[in-house]
C-alpha cells in the first residue's frame, strides 16, 4: 500500500490511475481486473460498492447518469457483478449506469454511440461575391451538450467533417472543395463554382456530412441567376449572414419548454421550424413578421400535433425574408 492507505486508485476524469502489482487482497491475478475498474474512473465511472458511500442520485459523466447501480441506498438497478462494484474481471459486467457514465450509451439504437450521433451545421460566408462564380462557407460538427457535473463542462466531439456537397436544382450532388486541402477537422471552410451549360436561375443546396456519414440536419438554400459557361453568379449575390443572426436558445438544455433568441437586422417575416435529429420535421413554429431587433419565439416542446415530443437532440432552422437560413441544436431532457 501507499502511505495514503490506497493501493490502487484513478481520479475522476482522469489523467491517470495508479496500481501496485499485488493489488492489496485482490492479489496480481485479479491485476487487469483493478485496472479495468480505475480505468472506468479515468472516464468518470462512480463506485457502486457499499463502502464507497455513493448516493443513487450521485451523477457523472459527460452524459451526466446517476449512480443508480450503487450498493449505497434503494437504486433503480442491482447489477451484482458490474466492474464498478469490484469485481473479478473474468465475469464482470457493465450496468447501464457505469455504461451511461463512461457515455457508452446509443440511446436510440440506431448503432451510433449519443456522442457522435449528431448532424453537422453548414454555413454559407459568400455566395458571388464581388461578381466571383465562387461560393464560399464553413461546415462545423456538432457536439452534444456536456453535461457533466464535474470537470470543465467543455463540449467535444471527435466527430469531423466529411465532406461537404452542393446540388443545382435536381442536378446531383456535386463536391465541394475544403479550402485548406483535406476535410479532416471539426470545422472546415470550403468553397465551390457551380457551373452550368446554360444561364438562369438555379435553386442551390448545400451539405455537410460528417465523419461517421450523418448530413447536415438542415440544407442551406438560395436561388441564384448563373451565368452559363462563365459561371459568374449574377444575383442571389450576398453576404451571409442576412437578416436574422441567431444567438441561441436559453435554457439549453430544456424541459419542458425553451425560447429561441434572434436579432433582426431589418423588420421581416420570419419562418421558424423544428427538427429532430434525424432530420424529420417535428414543428412548424412560427411563419410571421417581426420587427427590427431582438426577438424571442418559444417552442413548448411539442410537435405539430400537440403531443410532446421525446427527450433529444432538436435542430432549428430560421429563415428570415427569403435569406439564408440558420440553424441552432438543443437538447431535451425530460
Ligand atoms: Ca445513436
Ligand atoms: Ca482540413
Amino acid at each position: 500500500m501507499f502511505s495514503s492507505g490506497h493501493f490502487a486508485y484513478a481520479y475522476l476524469g482522469g489523467p491517470f490511475e495508479v496500481l501496485t502489482l499485488d493489488n492489496d487482497g485482490w492479489g496480481q491475478q485479479n491485476f487487469a481486473a483493478v485496472c479495468a475498474h480505475e480505468t472506468g474512473h479515468i472516464f468518470y465511472a462512480m463506485d457502486e460498492y457499499y463502502s464507497a458511500g455513493s448516493p443513487c442520485t450521485s451523477a457523472s459523466g459527460y452524459l451526466r447518469y446517476e449512480n443508480q447501480n450503487s450498493q449505497y441506498g434503494t437504486c433503480l438497478e442491482d447489477v451484482p457483478f458490474c466492474i464498478m462494484r469490484s469485481v473479478p474481471l473474468e465475469y464482470a459486467v457493465l450496468c447501464t449506469s457505469t455504461k451511461g457514465q463512461i457515455a457508452w450509451v446509443d440511446a436510440d439504437g440506431d448503432s451510433v454511440a449519443d456522442v457522435l450521433d449528431t448532424s453537422p451545421a453548414v454555413q454559407i460566408i459568400s455566395v458571388g461575391k464581388n461578381g466571383s462564380s465562387t461560393v464560399q462557407g464553413i461546415a462545423t460538427v456538432t457536439p452534444i451538450t456536456n453535461l457533466n457535473p464535474m470537470g470543465y463542462g467543455n463540449e467535444i466531439s471527435v466527430n469531423t467533417i466529411g465532406a461537404v456537397q452542393y446540388q443545382l436544382d435536381a442536378a446531383g450532388w456535386a463536391a465541394a472543395q475544403p479550402a485548406d486541402g483535406a476535410f479532416d477537422g471539426g470545422s472546415e471552410n470550403f468553397i465551390f463554382q457551380p457551373a452550368v451549360a446554360d444561364s438562369g436561375t438555379y435553386h442551390l443546396q448545400v451539405r455537410a456530412v460528417n465523419s461517421w456519414g450523418t448530413y447536415s440536419a438542415a440544407l442551406f438554400e438560395a436561388d441564384i441567376e448563373v451565368v452559363g459557361a462563365t459561371g459568374i453568379i449574377v444575383s442571389g449575390e450576398q453576404n451571409v449572414p442576412g437578416a436574422v443572426r441567431l444567438l441561441g436558445n436559453r435554457p439549453n438544455p430544456f424541459n419542458p419548454s425553451t425560447e429561441i433568441a434572434l436579432y433582426l437586422t431589418e423588420g421581416a417575416g420570419v419562418r421558424a421550424v423544428i427538427y429532430d435529429a434525424r432530420g424529420a420535421l417535428v414543428r412548424r413554429l412560427f411563419d410571421d413578421l417581426l420587427p427590427m431587433g431582438d426577438a424571442t419565439i418559444p417552442w413548448d416542446g411539442a410537435d405539430d400535433a400537440g403531443r410532446p415530443v421525446a427527450s433529444g437532440r432538436y435542430f432549428y432552422r430560421v429563415e428570415a425574408n427569403g435569406s439564408p437560413a440558420v440553424t441552432g441544436a438543443m437538447l431535451l431532457l425530460r
